[in-house]
């Protein structure tokens, strides 16, 4: 079976840790978002394909859920010593060294699709993982800060600001003229079965979305489309998810989060067992609805939300 799923950082790795466990035959493709990524001290950085293929290649720092196991911190520390900063974000030593890599192959000619492919030949994350696109995209957010308004850069917002001002805009920038990364439609117009995972549903899957051609494509796969909703009991269990939410006029329910993907794009929609209620909604909006327990506490946990996901594929074919 192939299997593409759209991910972000945290919320997507672990879910396809699970996926991996549920289905350990299917050919899994991930299309990731790089809509997170910075250049920092020169160097790029692309904090959802690295969160992905550290999960499941065994490098991530399990807690944290990003970065590196056993990290230092050398490097920032010498570069605050120089005064050197954005000092609001973690880049430890080993991290580093990925983030060398690939700027020195981007620097080479190569596209981030290959770059990514050979960062995945060490770490053998057992996923085709493909950026979204090989343009640069960066996802801007319009915040107003003292009755000022003015545009940050997404890790800025989310990292520095804890997302703690209002954001009334989230601003793909870059989107419109971006292309999908090879690969990455071949793949949908491939699939038995396209998932979302619980991830970010504006600065994640929407961003992907956002790329010219990979909405159409998958409304033309004519494949199920089933996702899991990241919002359980009316938040985010993970992250400030309601904030960009509220910035694009949704609510923070897992009913409200289906109507925004929307019929034409959504057949199946999973939520969590403590919000079985919203499932008539969402029948009523025209996407099959199932209440399953959608914590990904542990892998045997989060693959049996994957059996759920592909058994509703199975349902809506
Ligand atoms: P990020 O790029 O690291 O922010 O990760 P993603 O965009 O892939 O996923 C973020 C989302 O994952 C958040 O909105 C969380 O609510 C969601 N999430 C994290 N852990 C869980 C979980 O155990 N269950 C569900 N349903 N959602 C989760
Ligand atoms: N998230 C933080 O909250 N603080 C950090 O200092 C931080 C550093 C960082 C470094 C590398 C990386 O790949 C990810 C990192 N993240 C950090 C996570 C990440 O930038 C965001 O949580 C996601 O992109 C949000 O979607
Ligand atoms: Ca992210």
């Amino acid at each position: 079976m192939r299997i593409v799923v759209l991910a972000g950082g945290i919320g997507g790795a672990r879910f396809l840790r699970g996926l991996k466990a549920a289905a350990p035959e299917a050919d899994i493709t991930v299309v990731g978002n790089t809509g997170d990524d910075i250049h920092l001290f020169g160097l790029k950085v692309c904090p959802d394909l690295d969160t992905v293929m550290y999960t499941l290649g065994g490098g991530i720092h399990e807690e944290q859920g990003w970065g590196r196991a056993d990290e230092s911190f050398a490097v920032k520390d010498e570069l605050a010593a120089y005064g050197v900063g954005p000092e609001w974000f973690g880049l430890g030593d080993r991290d580093f060294a990925t983030h060398i890599v690939r700027t020195q192959m981007l620097g080479a000619g190569y596209p981030l699709s290959a770059v990514t492919e050979a960062l995945c030949a060490r770490w053998k994350p057992g996923v085709r993982l493909i950026p979204m696109s090989d343009d640069r995209v960066e996802t801007h957010v319009l915040v107003e800060v003292d009755g000022e308004r003015k545009a940050v850069h997404f890790q800025e917002y989310w990292v520095r600001m804890r997302a703690a001002v209002t954001a009334h805009a989230v601003v793909a920038v870059g989107a419109e003229a971006s292309k999908p990364a090879p690969g990455v439609l071949e793949a949908i117009a491939a699939a038995d079965v396209i998932l979302f995972p619980p991830s970010n549903p504006v600065v994640s899957i929407g961003t992907i979305l956002a790329v010219p051609g990979v909405r159409e494509a998958i409304a033309e796969a004519g494949v199920p489309v089933v996702g899991l909703s990241p919002i359980v009991g009316d938040a985010p269990v993970r992250g400030m998810a309601d904030k960009v939410l509220a910035a694009v006029g949704v609510e923070s329910t897992a009913a409200a989060v289906a109507a925004h993907y929307g019929s034409g794009l959504l057949d199946g929609w999973l939520v969590d067992t403590v919000d079985a209620g919203a499932v008539d909604t969402v029948e009523g909006a025209g996407i099959r609805c199932r209440a399953v327990p959608l914590m990904m506490d542990g892998v045997e946990a989060t693959a049996q939300m994957a059996r759920e996901a592909l058994a509703l594929a199975e349902e809506v074919r």
